[in-house]
Parts: C-alpha cells; sequence; structure tokens
C-alpha cells in the first residue's frame, strides 16, 4: 500500500525543472506589480531548488528531528553504529547538527558546506569490515538536529533552517511526549505538502507495555491523520537496542535506494509555492490592483474597443494551444495539433517581434477600433500577452496538466 502510494508519486526531475522555470518566469513577469511580500516565499524556493539541484543528486540528506531527549542522538548513533554525537543526562544536549555520511565524504562536501554542518561535525560511516553491510545506506547523509522545543531559541532557529533543507525528515517522539500540541501545530502540520518525505518513529518504544504500545500507536496515528499527515510511515523504535531499529533501517534504505526525496521534498515545496500563487492566476487578472500599469491599460483599451476579449481570448487560446503543441507530453502534442489554432482561426498571425507595432490587430474578422483604440490596444494586447504567456507556462506546468 505504502510502496504502490510512493510509487504512484515519482517525480521526473526535467518536469520538476520546468515547474521551477515557470515559476521564475511568472515572477519576472509579475515583478514591480505585485508586492514583493507576496512573492518572497516563491522567490526563495525557486533558489533553493536550483541549489538543490545543483548539488549531490547521489545523496539523500535525512534529518532526525524532534523534541529534547526523544532520543534522536541516540538514533543516530544506533544507525552509524559509533558514538558520534553526545548523549545526554543534561537536556538539552545536542546544540549544532551532526552529519553521518555513508560512502566517501568527498562527494558529500559541498552539499553538507550548503547545509551548513561544521567540518568538525561531520563524519564518515565506511568500513571496509562491514562494507556489505552498510553499503544499502551508501549516499544516506543522516543529520542529527537539536531540539525543536528547545529552551534555547538559537536551537530552534538552527532546527527550522535545517529542515527548509533536508530532503527527507524522521520526527521522533517518545511516549511521553507524542501528543504535545507543539510537535503537531507547530512542525507536523507544516510538513502535510510533504508526506512523502515524512517518516515518523515512536522511540523508546521498550518503555511501554507490549499491551499499551499498539494503543500508543494508533493514537498517535490518529493525531497524524489530524495533521493531514495520512499514510505516513509510523514505526516504533529502541534506539538503545541494536535490533530496536530494522524497521527505520529498511526504510532509509528503501529512501536511499529510490534516490527520489530530494526531488519528492522539492516539488512538495513547489505545490506550496503554486498554492500561494494561485490567487494571482486566478479568474481575474494577475494584478487587477490600482496602480497595475498592464492591468490598468488593458482595462482602459478594452472599454474603448470593440471585439477585443475575441482577440485576447484567441491570444490566450493561441498560446496554450502552441505551449501544448511544442511542448506537452507526445500525446498529448499529437491530440492538440488535430485542433485549429485559435488565432488561425481569427486571421491572426500571433506574436511576430519583426511585425508592425499593430500587426497584431491588422485584418481581422473583428470590428476595426479607431487608430488611437488600435495602438493602445496593440500595447496592452502585448503587454498582456506576454504576462499571459508566463501564467500560461505556470498553469501548463504546475496545475496538474489539466488542459488536457
Ligand atoms: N529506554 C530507552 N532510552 C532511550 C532510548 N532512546 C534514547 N534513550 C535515552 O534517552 C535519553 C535522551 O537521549 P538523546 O539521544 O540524548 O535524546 P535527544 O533527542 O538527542 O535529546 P537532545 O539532544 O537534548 O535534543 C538518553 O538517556 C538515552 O539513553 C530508547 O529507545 N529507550
Ligand atoms: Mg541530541
Amino acid at each position: 500500500m505504502r510502496d504502490a502510494l510512493r510509487g504512484e508519486q515519482r517525480v521526473d526531475p526535467d518536469v520538476l525543472i520546468e515547474r521551477l522555470q515557470a515559476i521564475q518566469r511568472f515572477l519576472s513577469a509579475v515583478d514591480g506589480d505585485v508586492p514583493d511580500a507576496q512573492l518572497v516565499a516563491a522567490h526563495t524556493v525557486v533558489e533553493r531548488a536550483g541549489d538543490r539541484l545543483a548539488l549531490s543528486g547521489r545523496h539523500t540528506v535525512v534529518a532526525l528531528a524532534g523534541a529534547t531527549g526523544s532520543g534522536k542522538s541516540s538514533l543516530f548513533n544506533s544507525l552509524a553504529r559509533l558514538d558520534l554525537s553526545p548523549v545526554g543526562v543534561r537536556r538539552p544536549t545536542t546544540g549544532v547538527a551532526h552529519a553521518c555520511v555513508w560512502g566517501p565524504l568527498d562527494g558529500a562536501v559541498r552539499l553538507l558546506d550548503w547545509i551548513g554542518v561544521l567540518p568538525r561535525h561531520r563524519f564518515v560511516r565506511e568500513s571496509p569490515l562491514d562494507a556489505d553491510d552498510e553499503s544499502t545506506l551508501h549516499g544516506l547523509v543522516l543529520l542529527d538536529l537539536p531540539d525543536f522545543d528547545s529552551v534555547q531559541h538559537g536551537h530552534r532557529l538552527e532546527v527550522d533552517r535545517l529542515l527548509g533543507l533536508v530532503d527527507l525528515v524522521v520526527w521522533v517522539v517518545d511516549p511521553q511526549k507524542y501528543a504535545d500540541r507543539v510537535i503537531h501545530t507547530s512542525y507536523l502540520r507544516e510538513f502535510h505538502r510533504h508526506k512523502d518525505v515524512t517518516v515518523v518513529v515512536l522511540n523508546q518504544a521498550d518503555r511501554l507495555h507490549p499491551t499499551e504500545l499498539p494503543k500508543v500507536l494508533e493514537d498517535l496515528r490518529r493525531l497524524l491523520d489530524e495533521d493531514g499527515l495520512g499514510g505516513v510511515p509510523l514505526l516504533p523504535t529502541v534506539a538503545v537496542d541494536p535490533n530496536g531499529l530494522s524497521g527505520l533501517r529498511a526504510e532509509l534504505e528503501r529512501t536511499v535506494a529510490e534516490r527520489q526525496a530530494a526531488l519528492r521534498r522539492l516539488s512538495g515545496d513547489v505545490d506550496a509555492v503554486v498554492a500561494d500563487l494561485e490567487p494571482l492566476v486566478g479568474p481575474e487578472p494577475p494584478s487587477s490592483k490600482p496602480g497595475d500599469a498592464s492591468a490598468q491599460e488593458l482595462n482602459r483599451a478594452l472599454a474603448g474597443a470593440a471585439g477585443v476579449p475575441t482577440v485576447a481570448a484567441a491570444v490566450e487560446g493561441a498560446y496554450r494551444h502552441r505551449a501544448v503543441s511544442n511542448t506537452g507530453w507526445p500525446l498529448l502534442r499529437s491530440w492538440r495539433k488535430l485542433r485549429p489554432d485559435p488565432l488561425r482561426r481569427l486571421h491572426l498571425p500571433g506574436r511576430d517581434p519583426d511585425a508592425p507595432a499593430d500587426s497584431l490587430v491588422a485584418a481581422t474578422s473583428v470590428p476595426d477600433p479607431t487608430a488611437a483604440q488600435r495602438s493602445a490596444l496593440t500595447l496592452a494586447i502585448r503587454a498582456v500577452a506576454d504576462l499571459g504567456a508566463a501564467i500560461f507556462d505556470f498553469v501548463y506546468w504546475n496545475k496538474a496538466y489539466d488542459f488536457a
């Protein structure tokens, strides 16, 4: 069931790149027309995704995140089979991220620089003695994070920063604090768009009576469903028992082998950005507020000339038609080419950069506007057509291909 779910959600890197580029074009097109504050998150995601994609695709960065004392460092050490990160009685113990790389460190150095793990907190898990055993985790970069519910404000800032960069998060909860409000409202719920790169472990399962464990797991599953995280892997672990994390280890081996976590993470980020930007590309023009140059000019032009909605709709239709014809999936493309191009139906040739300024509205079958109206219209349509092109790219690549 879980595998089937993951299998369906494979992310094609080429599509992800197209989606990101479309967002980037859209951001350039609306630059200056939409308040920067509305676009900051999108800019951040595009930049971060570009950085991550340019870095190693062979590595999967997994963070162990959770409340203080839940057992993150114990799990980290147990998975690495080495005492790398101090485990303590005094809380909180871990103040900065520690990293363990399975396989050669060389290829992961730039990635770790980008994530911001200090060189003295980087470790390598590559022992010729048990190479076979560890080879299934080659490519894993495991991070032990500070506590996110810390009394130390700096810890929380560091956790928030790192959670924005990693490919997959293993949330570590314990029987005492698994239902804490902070864990659910401030963190788990925020990851509802990243279900396929989320794993939850109930650590310290040995502290529960065997009859209690299924009940606690059931209660935790209910809370995760409420968080919008239905279906994420939920595994009991015992960090202090060498046999107590076979389920988690198997999940990590699967994740590393798939090499999909980074793409899925970025895809979830893009989904969130698209949801944020959606109001801007809704049925209203993307920038219809006072002070918005292209929308106001178009409104004025539209008020002065009959037939414009017909042309504008045709420009819109033609762009969509041509975008799909040129760039769509092969099947969709051939299907599209059977249909007439809306601009051609109106005897409009489309945008030609060398054409005279008013060529777009010349020789059409729509009613003739006056000369002044024509040039105002041409400029307005050009501005909107450019914006429209950016919007159609955005919609085409980011709205589930709903033109089919
Ligand atoms: N019985 C039991 N004890 C555990 C388990 N995991 C961790 N502990 C103990 O719990 C305490 C806290 O473990 P840590 O690994 O330091 O917890 P942490 O999440 O890294 O804590 P911070 O670094 O403060 O955020 C230690 O005393 C561990 O020995 C477990 O599965 N079972
Ligand atoms: Mg710790």
